[in-house]
């Protein structure tokens, strides 16, 4: 395809309730959405960079700087783009993945949407449903903690991750595991909150038969990671880490990952999740899908790769309700009966969801940002 124009919007999505972290409180996502406009038709990405450098050295304002500055001219300077030549063109800059993207998810949108394919089939989907889990912040007190994770486990969530840090960890997940009872996927996310010295502390979530401990230490850190994961039982997953296929199998290697958390921003692109997906599975390494507070463009691209057969366990891929009262495209619901805390694959062309221009201009917080 020949991209004619490409379109940054920028929305804010309030949250249902403040999502909090090791790393900070979020009461709104600031959404960057690109809009690829090409000469076979459009296509959107979303980026999931958050508004501050916390999670990683990303942040929003950033990847819109980027995207205007370098990325964007590179792409509208090629005669002939295509999805699978995107990462190539883009790779002169160092760094900033969120930004890479979400401008490679929209020309891969674009481009399946013009041939009539599902995201999930290009992928190489299995499954038409996906097992989903969800994300459960620290809350004001452990009673407002159980309170939260009972409505998810009403709702049919499969799997709970709470997120901890250091002095809200034992005693909350020790409450949770209580209320749940032996059998449900229960597991914990520290965001890199932890330090070596931390590693006896940590060794004592193995009483609470945890699936996973996810990023414990700093991105950089591997050699805290392997250390801890030789000391304890429970599994330890990567995330921030984790930047794509190489880095994966290096961490895997050294012994420093059993599981990892796949994140399409974070590694520059579905594409590069699908590699990671395939080493991973390739050596045994059992797959995850991670989630960025997504609207529904980045929801549907994130459902469709948990559709792969590496994505042994339930996903970040929680129902649009868990964040925004309104999604930008077509809510995402968790299914009845048999598919009870699941999610169905979109089928319809590329993300198989429409974005509401309504709601694009309702909550836009600046002009659409053209860029030709
Ligand atoms: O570490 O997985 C994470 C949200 C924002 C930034 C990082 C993370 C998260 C989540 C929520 O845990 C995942 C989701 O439900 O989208
Ligand atoms: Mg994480």
């Amino acid at each position: 395809m020949r991209i004619e124009q490409v379109v940054l919007h920028r929305v804010a999505m309030p949250l249902v309730r403040p999502f909090e972290t090791s790393f900070g409180t979020q009461a709104a996502r600031d959404v960057l959405l690109v809009h690829v406009r090409s000469d076979v038709g459009d296509g959107w990405g979303e980026c999931v960079a958050g508004a501050d450098p916390l999670y990683s050295s990303e942040y929003v304002e950033g990847a819109a700087h980027v995207l205007r500055t370098y990325l964007v001219p590179a792409l509208l300077a090629q005669p002939e783009v295509t999805a699978e030549s995107v990462a190539e063109t883009l790779a002169f800059v160092a760094g900033h993945r969120m930004a890479k993207a979400a401008l490679e998810a929209a020309v891969l949108d674009a481009q399946l949407r013009a041939e009539g394919m599902s995201m999930g089939t290009y992928f190489g989907a299995e499954r038409e449903w996906v097992d989903c889990g969800v994300s459960v912040g620290i809350a004001g007190s452990i009673d407002e903690l159980l309170d939260e994770v009972a409505g998810y486990i009403e709702e049919g969530y499969r799997r709970i991750k709470l997120k901890v840090k250091p002095g809200w960890d034992l005693l909350p997940v020790n409450a949770v595991r209580e209320e749940l009872g032996p059998d449900r996927l229960l597991q914990v996310d520290a965001n890199s909150a932890y330090r070596a010295h931390d590693i006896p502390l940590l060794a004592e979530l193995d009483a609470f038969r945890l699936v996973l401990i996810e990023q414990p230490f700093p991105e950089e850190d591997i050699a805290t990671h392997a250390a801890l994961a030789a000391e304890i039982e429970t599994p330890v997953c990567l995330d921030e880490s984790i930047l794509d296929a190489d880095v994966a199998l290096d961490a895997i290697e050294r012994g420093a990952t059993s599981v990892i958390n796949i994140k399409a921003g974070r590694v520059g692109g579905y594409l590069e999740a699908v590699r990671v997906h395939d080493l991973c599975r390739a050596v045994d390494v059992s797959v995850w899908c991670g989630g960025m507070l997504e609207t529904g463009v980045g929801r549907a691209a994130n459902v469709a790769l948990a559709a792969l057969p590496g994505f042994t366990l339930p996903g970040d891929t929680s129902a649009s309700r868990r964040y925004f009262a309104d999604d930008l495209t077509e809510p995402f619901e968790l299914g009845t009966g048999e598919h009870r805390g699941q999610l169905r694959v979109p089928d319809g062309p590329g993300t198989g969801v429409t974005v509401r221009d309504d709601l694009l201009r309702a909550w836009a917080t600046r002009e659409p940002e053209v860029l030709r």
